[in-house]
This record gives structure tokens, sequence and C-alpha cells, in this order.
């Protein structure tokens, strides 16, 4: 018998009477209060399992079981009587033989005895007495035989019976432990962690988590995909981008021409806006699912109005949920456009709430970036970086509220007139840190 059978009556016999469980080498515990009290069942392994399906040296042992017989088992006493009257009829039957040779003997010795009276008469009557005595218990024995395998019959058929019985009832007790099994095991799969790791490879490839799981599935073009990071909350549109360095990116904001205003409430942020085609921001709440289970890497893409592209690319980016104000996480720096996010002591992005117009969750403590700057961004106190600024279709002068990366070259230079440079496109995206295109 195969291991798994073997465990697997384990469970049946530690179902039926909640027993202590031991398995492998390391003494794992099924922790039940009443299964601590008494401990006859044991499932061990004598040394390590084959792993490729072959023999497990795993032992079983058995407490001294006692079962409850069914009321027609009385029969067994019926059977018991009836062949002891068998017995007795056939031990009478040699009792009744010995007395026929018993009659026979007398019969010589009577002729042999001289006689008193009229002898020939009496011999006479006596001869037939006997011989029709003998008639009698000859017929008697043959009845009695016939009695005798009837009874055996009846004997054999009682011994049928109670087979029947016995293999029903057996029958029934393990459909019975069956089913009490397979309820422990489905509260066992909806309890066990170890269970819900193991099936989720399997849910990957029904649920596309992000724009790298329809990357795996072969597509390629940059579209709009449905995503469910989460399987216990709900599905939403993304845009993908199957072509920076791999492909796989989902896109949580794009900048292209002004067309959306960013200047916008916390309710705004959270739900997302704009067009996922054109300009958008996601949303916090999705941004929230999309990094809170998978470890992401962002990629920012930046281009100015003299067509210099350059990125910025962060190895870890996660955002909490709303009740931690959308703290976002940032990872370490690679890339060309330089690191803005960690500026400086001063000025960095990370581990900073987000604040809007309408909600002040910065570190600036007499006033609100958000409204100052007139977008939506975690905002130290207040920023080195900011791609959720006013789109500026030329340089401007002012303050400064326009799509910002202050590590862009030539950006911290003075301009003649005060001029501020601004951007012609922004993009930020997400991938797994592991995928590999
Ligand atoms: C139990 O088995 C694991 C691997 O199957 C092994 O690493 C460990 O040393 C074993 N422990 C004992 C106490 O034998
Ligand atoms: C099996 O369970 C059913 C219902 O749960 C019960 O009627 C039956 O008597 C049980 N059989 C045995 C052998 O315990
Ligand atoms: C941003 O919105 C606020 C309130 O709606 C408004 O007062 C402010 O002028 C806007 N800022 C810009 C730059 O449009
Ligand atoms: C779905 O996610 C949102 C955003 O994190 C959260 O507020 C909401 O409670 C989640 N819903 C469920 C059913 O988990
Ligand atoms: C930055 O990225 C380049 C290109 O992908 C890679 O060669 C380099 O090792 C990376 N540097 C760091 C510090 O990760
Ligand atoms: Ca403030």
């Amino acid at each position: 018998m195969k291991l798994a059978n073997w465990y697997w009556l384990g469970s049946a016999v530690f179902a039926a009477s909640g027993f202590l469980v031991v398995a492998n080498n390391e003494t794992e515990e099924i922790k039940d209060e009443r299964a601590k009290e008494s401990c006859p069942v044991r499932l061990e392994s004598r040394g390590k399992c084959n792993e490729e399906g072959g023999e497990c040296p795993f032992q079983v042992s058995l407490p001294p079981l006692t079962i409850q017989l069914p009321k027609q088992f009385k029969k067994k006493k019926e059977v018991q009587n009836l062949k002891e009257i068998v017995s007795h009829l056939k031990k009478s039957c040699q009792d009744c033989k010995l007395q026929a040779d018993d009659n026979r003997d007398a019969d010589r010795s009577d002729q042999l005895l001289p006689s008193t009276g009229v002898p020939g008469q009496a011999d006479d009557n006596r001869v037939r007495e006997l011989e029709s005595e003998v008639n009698k218990l000859s017929s008697e024995l043959k009845s009695a035989k016939g009695e005798i395998n009837v009874l055996q019959g009846r004997l054999e058929k009682l011994n049928l019976v109670n087979m029947n019985n016995i293999e029903n009832y057996v029958d029934n007790k393990v459909a019975n432990l069956t089913f009490v099994v397979n309820s422990l095991d489905g509260k066992c799969s909806s309890k066990c962690p170890s269970q819900e790791q193991i099936q989720s490879p399997l849910v990957q490839h029904l649920i596309y988590k992000d724009c790298s799981d329809y990357y795996a599935i072969g597509k390629r073009s940059s579209e709009i995909y449905r995503v469910t990071p989460d399987p216990k909350n709900s599905s939403f549109d993304v845009f993908c981008d199957m072509e920076t360095m791999g492909g796989g990116w989902t896109v949580l904001q794009t900048r292209l021409d002004g067309s959306i205003n960013f200047n916008r409430t916390w309710q705004d942020y959270k739900a997302g806006f704009g067009n996922l085609r054109r300009e958008f921001w996601l949303g916090n709440d999705k941004i929230h699912l999309l990094t809170k289970s998978t470890d992401m890497i962002l990629r920012i893409d930046l281009e100015d109005f003299d067509g210099v592209k350059l990125y910025a690319l962060y190895d870890q980016f996660y955002v909490a949920n709303e009740f931690l104000k959308y703290r976002v996480h940032i990872g370490n720096y690679n890339g060309t456009a330089g690191d803005a996010l960690h500026f400086s002591k001063h000025y960095n992005h990370n581990l900073k709430f987000f604040t809007t117009p309408d909600r002040d969750n910065d570190r600036y403590p007499s006033g609100n970036c958000g409204h100052y700057y007139s977008s939506g961004w975690w905002f130290d106190a207040c920023l080195s970086a900011n791609l959720n600024g006013k789109y500026y279709h030329q340089k401007y002068r002012g303050i400064r509220n326009g799509i910002f990366w202050g590590t862009w070259p030539g950006m911290s230079e003075g301009h003649p007139g005060g001029y501020r440079s601004s951007f012609k496109e922004a993009k930020m995206m997400i991938r797994p840190k592991h995928f590999k295109p």
C-alpha cells in the first residue's frame, strides 16, 4: 500500500477517535485538547521517504479495537443451541444403535436358555416384539438423520446471514468514517495557510493579477486588460505597456497633453480618474491592491520638450491602504533621470503619506503642499519631485506647480526671467520584481 493510503487510514482512525497523529520525523502534532487525553494510534515514519512515489517506511500502530455488534448477533446463540441439539441427537442415535445391538444379543441368549411354559410361542412373541422394536428404532434413526440434515442446512444459512450482516456493518462504518474525514479535510483546506499556498499557482493560471501575467500567456500588444490583483477583491481595467524594457508593465499614471485636470480631491485620487488610453491616475486603492501581495518595481519615464528621454527605476514600490494614508515605500534607485524621490535628507518622498488639496498629510507644518502645488502626491515638506503637477505646454513662471523632477539635467539651474521647465510626457508603471521577460 502506498504512503497516501496509509496516511489516509491514519487520518480516518484519528478522525473517528480524536487521537493524536504523529507524522514525519519531527512529530507534527495536531493540537486538539481531546486528542491529548489518550493516544493509542500512531503513524510514524521509519527513515526518509523516497520522493519518487516509492515505498515509504511508515508504520501505523492501532489500539485494540472493540466493535459493538448489532442485535442480529443474538442469532449466534441460536446457532449454538442448534449445534447442541444436533450433537445431542447424534449422541442419542448412537445410543439407540447400541440398544438395538444389545437387543439382538439378548435374542440369541434367550434362544439358548431353557424355557419354561410354552417356550416356542413365547420366543416367537418375543422375537416379533424385538423385531418391531428394531424397526421402530431404525425408522427413528432415519428421521433423526433427516432432522440432522435440515438442522445443518439451517445452520449454514444462519452463518451466511451473519457474514452479510458483518459486511454491511463494516461498510456502513467505513462510509461514516469517510464522511468524517472528508469534512475534516474541508475544514483544513479553509484554515491551513499551507494548503492555500499550494493552490495559489493553480489560481494564478485563471486569474491575471497584473500585466506581467498577460505577458506570460503571450500577450504582446500594449492595450487595456482586466486584472484581479486580489482574488477576494474586485477586478478592474489597466493599461499594459508590453514594449518598454521587456514589457509586462502595469501603468499607474500617464501625462501626455494636459487633457485631464490633476488638481483633484482625496476621493478622486482614491478611486482614480482620467482615460486609460490617454491621461489618468489609476487610483490609490487599485495601486494598493497591485502592490500589496507582490514585490513590485517602479519605472518612471520622462520626456522634456527638447525630446530628451530619461528614466528612473526603483527596486521596490509599495503603497499602503487608505487607513495608512496610502504611505509609499520606494526602494533603491537605478536609471538615467536621477534619484529625485530620495533627493536629499530634507527632500525625501520615501515613506511619506498621500496628500491632496483637501487632505493634508504632509510634513509641511504651516500649510497643505497639495493645495499649494495643486495636486495629489506623497509630499514631504514639500517636494523634490511631483509627477501630478499642472500640465504646462511650455516653460512657465511662478510657483513650481508643474510636473517636476528635481534631478533632471539643468533643472536646478536658474533660468533667465525665472522660467521653469516642464515635461512633455511622464509615465509611472510597475512590474513584479521577479518577472523575467
Ligand atoms: C527531519 O527531516 C528533515 C528533512 O526531511 C531534516 O532536515 C531534519 O534534519 C530531520 N530531523 C530529524 C530530527 O531527523
Ligand atoms: C452512519 O451514519 C448514519 C447517519 O449519520 C447513521 O444513521 C448510521 O447508523 C451510521 N452507521 C454506523 C455504522 O455508525
Ligand atoms: C486647484 O483647485 C482648487 C480648488 O478646486 C482651486 O482653488 C485652485 O485654483 C486650483 N489650482 C489650479 C492651479 O488650478
Ligand atoms: C478591496 O480593496 C479595497 C482597497 O484596498 C478595500 O477598501 C476593500 O475593503 C477591499 N474589499 C474586500 C472585500 O476585501
Ligand atoms: C542598474 O541597471 C543596469 C541596467 O539594467 C545594470 O547593469 C546595473 O547593474 C544596475 N545597477 C544597480 C546598482 O542595480
Ligand atoms: Ca501640512
